[in-house]
C-alpha cells in the first residue's frame, strides 16, 4: 500500500446535554482540508448510541480512510485526553440525544472486555507537550457515546489505525457556567488535532518504511 497520501478522518459529536456547542466538532471544523500530504476528511456524529456507529461507518465507506480520529468533549478535564483504552461497556448518567439510556450493559455480549488505541499515543502527547499544548494519555474514555464510537471503532475494523481524544470545555462553554471548569480555546485545541494528525501521518509513514507492528 502506498502511503504517499493517506486519508485521515476526523469526527466530532454534537451537543449534548445542556450544552448548545460540542467543541469537538467545532475544533474539526477548524482544520484545514489537508495537513502535509495528507487529506483531512470530516464527519459530524450524533451523540447517539446506535446512530453515531452508523454515521461513523458511513463515513468510512465514503472515504475509504487510512487512519480514523474520533474526538468528543470530556468536561472537568484540563488537557487534551489522549484515550488508551476503550471498554465494553454503556453505562450512560444521562440519556443520549435519541433518549436513549442504557445502564450496566455490554456494547457487545461476545466481544472481549476491552480494547487499547492503536494510535502512537506516546509520540502524540510529546509533540503536542513539545508545542505547549496540554495533552496526557488517559485510561478512561468513560462508558457512554464516545466509548462507545470507540469500542466499536477498534472492534469492527481493527486493521485500521483508529483511537479517541476527549476535549476540554471550550472557552465559550465556561464564560456562564458556575464553578470554574477546566477549558481550552478552539484554536488551541484545533491546533492540537493538527498535530495529532501530522503525528500519525509521520507514524504511518515510519511504519510503512520499517513495516513493524508497534503501534504505541
Ligand atoms: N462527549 C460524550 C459523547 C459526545 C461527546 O462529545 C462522551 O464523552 O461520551
Amino acid at each position: 500500500m502506498t502511503l504517499s497520501a493517506p486519508t485521515i478522518l476526523v469526527t466530532g459529536f454534537d451537543p449534548f446535554g445542556e450544552e448548545s456547542i460540542n467543541p469537538s466538532w467545532e475544533a474539526v471544523k477548524l482544520l484545514p482540508g489537508s495537513i502535509g500530504a495528507a487529506r483531512v476528511v470530516k464527519a459530524a456524529l450524533p451523540t447517539e448510541f446506535h446512530a453515531s456507529w452508523t454515521r461513523l461507518s458511513a463515513a468510512m465507506n465514503e472515504f475509504r480512510p487510512t487512519a480514523v480520529i474520533c474526538t468528543g468533549q470530556a468536561d472537568g478535564r484540563a488537557r487534551i485526553s489522549l484515550e488508551r483504552v476503550a471498554i465494553n461497556l454503556m453505562d450512560a448518567r444521562i440519556p443520549d440525544n435519541a433518549g436513549y439510556q442504557p445502564r450496566d450493559e455490554a456494547i457487545d455480549v461476545a466481544g472481549p472486555a476491552a480494547y487499547f488505541s492503536s494510535l502512537p499515543l506516546r509520540k502524540i502527547e510529546a509533540a503536542l507537550t513539545s508545542a505547549g499544548i496540554p495533552a496526557h494519555i488517559s485510561y478512561s474514555a468513560g462508558a457512554y457515546v464516545c466509548n462507545y464510537v470507540f469500542y466499536r471503532l477498534r472492534h469492527e475494523v481493527p486493521g485500521i489505525p483508529g483511537g479517541f481524544v476527549h476535549v476540554p470545555y471550550c472557552t465559550d462553554q465556561v464564560l456562564e457556567r458556575a464553578g470554574h471548569p477546566p477549558f481550552m480555546s478552539l484554536e488551541m485545541i484545533s491546533e492540537g488535532l493538527e498535530r495529532i494528525i501530522q503525528s500519525v501521518v509521520h507514524h504511518l509513514q515510519e511504519s510503512d518504511n520499517s513495516d513493524k507492528g508497534d503501534n504505541l
